[in-house]
């Protein structure tokens, strides 16, 4: 047991941030830290929240927190007391633009007296494809720290947003009226991995043409009786419109999946193996085995037709020590 990995498990929150700056700057002691404080986590609630660029996330998730954190609350966890809630934003823009920094900040304010939050960005550079792992990583972190509700904020509806969704036990689904995103939504097949949709800024104009919308998609799916069929819930963020709707939305989802949470983490589990391992052969290949930009040129004649990638594949297994296969 490290002392920072001691630190995070007592909930301490600057050894919670410090862990995550080091997932986040993929520094060798994250993983160490991680092996060290897994056995104590799989408490948490990971609420997935994405959708396109400004659909207005971050000012419903800020709002969400606070549904769950007052006494009177909706919420996927009402028991005694509100759960303690931690929140990761994965903010993908330059982090010399200030707007993480910013959007922290302003709702830093807005639960700033509030011991039970914990608020986090993390920037999405270096991580190509490793952004799914860093942002699990993180809830981990947090989830060990005693943080019994954890909702992560990812922008966009691209293949690196569905398989951060994939590894949350809920998926929301932020639209906004007007803007056409619900088509790219379709197309990266984040439609079908929506648990719950909302309807942001429902105070414009479309909003009801955007629910019929969704409505018409999920008409095409025959619903088999017990089967969750995703609400749509309409909100406006910047009034807290709906926000309690959403809150109760989440609760009953969590309700009725109560069952199946388990096999949809052990998905998670298996999702999150397979990608280790592969992540990992390759960076033993690329690191171990073949010359500096070897990795290039191989794709470069697979790109000009001269070799094809299942030879090239069985090739750099073979290289790698591992039996020639086809
Ligand atoms: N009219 C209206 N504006 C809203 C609503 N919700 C959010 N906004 C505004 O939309 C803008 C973007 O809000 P954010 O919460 O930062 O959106 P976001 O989706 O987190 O943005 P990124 O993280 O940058 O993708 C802000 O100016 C909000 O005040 C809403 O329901 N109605
Ligand atoms: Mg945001």
């Amino acid at each position: 047991m490290t002392p920072l990995a001691e630190r995070v498990l007592a909930g301490d929150p600057r050894a919670i941030a410090r862990a995550i700056s080091l997932i986040e700057d993929e520094d060798p002691a994250s993983g160490e830290m991680v092996r060290c404080i897994f056995g104590r986590t799989g408490q948490a609630y990971l609420i997935g929240v994405t959708g396109p660029p400004g659909a207005g996330k971050s000012t419903l998730v800020d709002r969400l927190v606070g549904e769950i954190r007052s006494p009177s609350g909706q919420g996927p966890q009402r028991e005694q007391r509100p759960p303690r809630v931690g929140v990761i934003a994965v903010d993908p823009t330059s982090p010399f633009s200030g707007g993480a920094v910013l959007g922290d900040r302003l709702r830093m304010q807005a639960h700033a007296q509030d011991e039970g939050v914990f608020i986090r960005s993390m920037a999405t550079r270096g991580h190509l494809g490793g952004l799914a792992r860093a942002t699990g990583d993180a809830a981990l972190v947090l989830d060990a720290a005693g943080t019994e509700i954890i909702i992560i904020e990812t922008v966009g509806v691209g293949q690196d947003e569905v398989d951060i969704i994939r590894t949350a036990d809920v998926s929301v689904v932020t639209l906004v009226p007007g803007t056409g995103d619900e088509v790219q939504a379709l197309k990266a097949g984040i439609m079908e991995i929506a648990d719950i949709f909302v309807v942001n800024k429902a105070d414009r104009e479309g909003a009801d043409r955007l629910v019929a919308t969704v409505e018409a998609n999920l008409a095409l799916h025959a619903y088999a009786g017990g089967e969750w069929r995703p609400p749509i819930v309409k909100t406006v963020a910047t009034s807290g419109h709906g926000v309690a709707e959403l809150a109760a939305a989440i609760a009953a989802f969590r309700e009725h999946s109560r069952a199946a949470q388990q096999t949809r983490r052990k998905t998670r589990s298996e999702y999150r193996l397979r990608k280790l391992v592969a992540q990992r052969f390759m960076a033993h290949l690329e690191r171990d085995v073949l010359a500096p930009g070897e990795l290039a040129a191989i794709v470069d004649r697979i790109a000009t037709r001269e070799i094809d990638p299942y030879s090239a594949a069985s090739d750099l297994l073979e290289r790698a020590g591992l039996k020639k296969t086809t």
